[in-house]
């Protein structure tokens, strides 16, 4: 269900939570405009995700329940695992230079991926719309 290609629509508090995750002010202005584009596939328990944005291109392979090793765009390092609940994807991740824990959500609504993220009690979606 998950599967297909998912391009960002629209984000709701992402600067504020970018600014928790400690990115200056420039790079959240770049990032507001990253025309973030995810290729999901999905093969039982292991997934293929192709993401591209305005930063990089980058191929991510994961299988639900293992923990994997991810950077983010501006390069910080991350460790953890994404779960099945239900129809939902739940990802923990923590931060590989100062141990605090990043939550996100992928949830299928209306149609839309809705992705949602939180960090240090600061909350963020960005919405995707399918290609
Ligand atoms: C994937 O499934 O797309 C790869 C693994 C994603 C892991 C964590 C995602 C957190 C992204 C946070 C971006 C916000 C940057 C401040």
């Amino acid at each position: 269900a998950f599967n297909g290609t998912w391009k960002v629509d629209r984000s709701e508090n992402y600067d504020k939570f970018m600014e928790t995750m400690g990115i200056n002010v420039m790079k959240r202005k770049l990032a507001e405009h990253d025309n973030l584009k995810v290729t999901i596939e999905q093969n039982g328990d292991k997934f293929h995700i192709k993401e591209s944005s305005t930063f990089r291109t980058k191929d991510i392979d994961f299988t639900l329940g293992e923990t994997f090793d991810y950077s983010l765009a501006d390069g910080t390092e991350v460790s953890g695992a994404w779960e099945m609940e239900g129809d939902m994807l739940k990802g923990k991740f923590t931060r590989k230079d100062n141990n605090k824990v990043l939550t996100t959500t992928r949830t299928l609504v209306g149609g839309e991926l809705v992705q949602s993220y939180n960090y240090e009690g600061v909350d963020a979606k960005r919405i995707f719309k399918k290609q």
